[in-house]
């Protein structure tokens, strides 16, 4: 049985191995993607998937004192890459023209809706009018190619769930405020414009290769850390938020199938499921065999292991949002209908893959 599995995994490598040397020597004849915001957890699923289909791939980087390509670095030889920046529209001009893509894919963005609140004004230039400068150098350089925005359920803000393609946007942070505006971008230059332009709708979606910033990854690291005995606590902010988490790998072939749709159409990604911040962190606990309880209520709310009666999270209320999304749950049914798409990761592998990855 081992063996049948090493053989497959070694004709299944060969075979993408293959497809990649096709691409680049068949050179004019193979599909070009542009991938913005290429460095982070997206861009590396998003160019691992598209080499594997025979893509050539682009992506752009900042200029910064760092090589920010960490988590591309088995890929590096595969990907083309390009210096250029959201809020530099020359710049901008010069990457698509250059590249002349078939498919562009913006994943750029100050991701992090935490941080958007002390950074308001510099995360909506590059989440809303970075994304519209970038609209307007594909529609001059290349209007039949096709785009794909990266679009987030922190629309939705405190709308019910769940959420669909029709619940109204109600943004609640800066971040929101710039996706929202490269949202309804994305709109006018497909209804007015006529270029193929879409919208993904993308619930949380995590991996191993998620930012330390981010609570899954930020749970997962610290738990690890305890139980090797590197960290004595875990600090958290608000543990009632309910998220509708996923597998980045599952949300990137979403983003692909929407660009080979016949006609350009926004679409929800997510689990369809969601649970709180509190039951994240019982979840990954529980995973390394350190069972914890719950006591107290509000910013003096702490769990403690249930073998040793110690301390395991508490609570600092400088980590809580000026303004929450208190729940997110997704209905990825147009998705699943439309474009056979669902998240097929479950929670518990998920959280079992970073585990793993942590521990490295
Ligand atoms: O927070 C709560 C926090 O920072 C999740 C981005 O990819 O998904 C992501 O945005 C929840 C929030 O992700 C901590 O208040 C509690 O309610 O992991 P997060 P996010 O804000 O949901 C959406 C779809 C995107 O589009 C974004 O780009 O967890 N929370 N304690 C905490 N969050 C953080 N970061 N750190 C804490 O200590």
């Amino acid at each position: 049985m081992i063996n049948f599995i090493v053989v497959t995994l070694y004709v299944n490598a060969l075979e993408c191995y293959l497809k990649r040397v096709s691409a680049r020597l068949k050179g004019a004849d193979v599909k070009r993607a542009l991938i913005t915001g290429i460095t982070g957890q997206d861009g590396f699923y998003l160019a691992t998937l598209l080499l594997n289909k025979g893509y050539r791939v682009n992506g752009m980087r900042q200029a910064l004192a760092h090589d920010d390509r960490v988590h591309l670095t088995a890929l590096l030889n595969d990907i083309d890459f390009h210096y250029g920046d959201m809020s530099d529209e020359d710049s901008l001009n010069r990457v698509v023209a250059a590249v002349q893509p078939d498919e562009v894919y913006n994943l750029a963005a100050q991701s992090h809706v935490g941080v958007s609140f002390s950074m308001p004004e510099y995360t909506k230039n590059i989440n809303g009018a970075g994304a519209e400068r970038l609209l307007r150098a594909v529609h001059a350089y290349v209007p039949e190619c096709r785009f794909y925005q990266a679009g987030t359920s922190e629309l939705f803000g405190n709308t019910p769930a769940p959420q669909n393609e029709n619940s109204p946007f109600s943004p609640q942070s800066p971040y929101a405020e710039g996706k929202l505006s490269a949202h309804q971008a994305v709109e006018k230059y497909r209804d007015d414009k006529g270029l193929f332009a879409v919208n993904g709708i993308l619930f949380n979606h995590e991996s191993p290769k998620r930012g330390d910033d981010f609570v899954t990854q930020k749970i997962v690291k610290a738990a690890v850390a305890i139980k090797a005995g590197r960290q004595d606590v875990l600090i958290l902010g608000n543990l009632d938020a309910q998220r509708d988490w996923g597998h980045a790998a599952d949300y990137v072939e979403g983003m692909w199938l929407m660009l080979q749709q016949d006609t350009p159409r926004d679409f929800v990604l997510a689990s369809g499921r969601t649970c709180c911040v509190r039951e994240f962190v019982e979840d990954v606990f529980a995973a390394l065999s350190m069972p914890i309880r719950w006591q107290g209520k509000g910013s003096d709310e702490v769990a403690i292991f249930l073998e040793n009666d110690k301390l395991a999270v508490r609570i600092s209320s400088a980590l809580y949002r000026p303004h929450e999304v208190h729940v997110l749950q997704g209905d990825p049914s147009l998705a699943k209908r439309h474009l056979g798409w669902s998240a097929k990761t479950s929670r518990q592998s998920l959280i079992n893959e970073m585990i793993i990855a942590a521990q490295e």
